[in-house]
């Protein structure tokens, strides 16, 4: 996924599709999705298996051309069709030049990439992994955004990419760090995380409502979404809303996530 920090990170909240699906106008639908709801009536789990990571961020630099890394090691987190992605106390300051004037305190990412002109920065998301297989890329954004503060024109960018390896480490990257002023007397200086935590944890698709169990709500739940044309319900991670998204569901509820 790419997306620049003015996008929301929550993919349920955006929606723009007109509604392509109902139980009750869709006869190729209809079968399945009342036998379904009927057996899920009929087959409530109550648990769901969290399995979660944290990966600290505190002393990262976001710093002109210098790539870093952290992860969760030693601990690991399994394969799952779906996880939760969240950036948690994470607090940064500027180190030297204009980002050090700017910021010599700890103050929050959000407010920092705020003031930067880099717009809203979501920091929670559901992803989807469709394969529920690993490795897989969690999260890939670009920040970006330029503003003019003490008279210097000042621009930056950064990747930040979070992923979980083939044998279960999360991983935060950072790279592709360019931050520019204008002033020649007056360096950028950078940004380093004095806390901050990237916690991913599994989640799970058929508990579509985030309650914590598996339920009949959650068929209606989804078939909201669904008709709603909302980009949670393409749980199959195509790109597009259809029946494929049904099937995908179903075969996940029926699995009991
Ligand atoms: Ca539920
Ligand atoms: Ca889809």
């Amino acid at each position: 996924m790419n997306a620049t920090i003015n996008s929301t990170l929550n993919p349920r909240a955006t929606s723009s599709a007109p509604a392509i699906f109902s139980c009750r106008s869709k006869a190729s639908y209809a079968a399945m999705c009342l036998a379904y709801v009927a057996g899920a009536l009929g087959s409530v789990q109550s648990a769901i298996a969290v399995q979660a990571v944290s990966i600290d961020l505190t002393g990262v630099q976001i710093r002109n051309a210098t790539n870093q890394t952290r992860t969760s090691s030693p601990n690991l987190i399994d394969p799952a069709f779906q996880y939760s992605y969240t950036i948690r106390n994470a607090n940064v300051r500027g180190v030297g030049g204009v980002l050090g004037l700017l910021y010599p305190n700890p103050v929050s990412l959000e407010s920092v990439i705020s003031g930067l002109g880099g717009g809203a920065f979501g920091t929670s998301a559901l992803i989807n992994n469709p394969t529920g297989t690993i490795p897989t890329t969690l999260i890939d954004q670009t920040l970006a955004g330029s503003t003019v503060q003490l008279g210097v024109t000042f621009a930056f960018s950064a990747n930040l990419v979070t992923s979980i390896n083939a044998q279960g480490v999360a991983s935060f990257v950072v790279s592709s760090v360019s931050i520019t002023s204008s002033s020649p007397f007056l360096a950028p200086g950078y940004l380093q995380f004095t806390s901050g935590f990237v916690d991913i944890a599994t989640s799970c698709i058929a508990d579509f409502d985030q309650d914590g169990g598996v339920t009949g709500a959650d068929v209606g739940a989804f078939f909201n979404d669904f008709q709603q044309g909302f980009d949670s319900a393409d749980v199959d991670g195509s790109g597009g809303i259809d029946g494929s998204d049904i099937g995908f569901f179903f075969t996940r509820f029926e699995q009991g996530c």
